[in-house]
């Protein structure tokens, strides 16, 4: 029964038909599913499925639009439920998201943004298309812990790196954690770029930024 639903849920993203989606979620929630297993198990996989079928020329941008549509519907319905745990929680962090230059994806930064809110983090989402100065001005508006950058695109990954740049320049680069995602990225150009941290997914998101916080909490005692 599970699986049907799952599979249901995955189909509805393929076929870009947000109501479904939509009524999915709340079947879903309703059943006793838990709202990040939906997402993971359920929508994920039909995003991974649409990518795929638009790499090798079987949808093209309409069709992927259309998924995104179905994507944002099911997670209006699952996205309360999963922020609820955040005001049961201590203060975390406080973290500025972003995704970077030239990039518009942010169904993933969302996602990220939501986990982090229901886990205690105050969570700073600056949209898309966002240049490195932006993300430099909001950490010293906010004075933020962590840094999140979005990529989706190969050719605006680079642009995660810019964000590290602005950070630098603004004198800033050592009071934030940064931390990079979205599909291409790897821990490889993580690492190469000077960032804190990868993370593939959501859930790991939240891990990561936890582990980074006791980093910088680590380094706050070390000045002192
Ligand atoms: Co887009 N697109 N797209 N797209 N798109 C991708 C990304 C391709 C991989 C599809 C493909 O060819 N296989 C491809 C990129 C190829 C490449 O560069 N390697 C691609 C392309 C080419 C394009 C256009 C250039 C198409 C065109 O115009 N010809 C264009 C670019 C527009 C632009 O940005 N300037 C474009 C446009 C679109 C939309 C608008 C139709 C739509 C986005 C809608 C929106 O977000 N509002 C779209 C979509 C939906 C996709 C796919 C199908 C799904 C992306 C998605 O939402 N995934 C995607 C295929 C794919 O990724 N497999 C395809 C689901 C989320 C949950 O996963 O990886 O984004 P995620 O995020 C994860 C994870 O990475 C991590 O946690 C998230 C949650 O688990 N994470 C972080 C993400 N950010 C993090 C930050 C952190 O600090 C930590 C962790």
């Amino acid at each position: 029964m599970a699986n049907d639903l799952l599979s249901a849920m995955r189909q509805s993203i393929i076929d870009g038909a947000p109501e479904t989606a939509s009524t999915l979620a709340q079947q879903a929630l309703t059943n006793g599913l838990a709202p990040i297993d939906a997402i993971n198990n359920g929508y994920v996989p039909g995003m991974h499925e649409v990518g795929e079928h638009f790499a090798r020329g079987q949808m093209f941008l309409p069709d992927m639009m259309a998924s995104a549509e179905a994507m944002r519907a099911a997670m209006a319905v699952i996205d309360p439920e999963l922020r609820k745990l955040g005001t049961e929680r201590p203060m975390a962090g406080v973290v500025v998201l972003g995704t970077t230059k030239g990039d518009i994806h942010e169904i993933g930064k969302i996602l990220v943004g939501t986990l982090l809110t229901a886990h205690g983090f105050q969570v700073h989402d600056l949209g898309v298309d966002v240049a490195g100065e932006r993300f430099a001005a909001k950490v010293r508006e906010v004075k933020a812990d962590i840094v999140g950058v979005s990529a989706l695109l190969t050719t605006t990954m680079r642009n995660q790196k810019g964000v590290l740049e602005a950070l630098e320049k603004a004198g800033l680069r050592s009071q934030v954690k940064v931390m990079v995602g979205g599909a291409p990225v790897t821990k490889r150009w993580a690492d190469e770029i000077g960032a804190d941290g990868y993370a593939p997914n959501a859930i790991s998101a939240v891990a990561l930024a936890q582990e980074l916080m006791k980093d910088k909490l680590q380094d706050v005692t070390v000045q002192l």
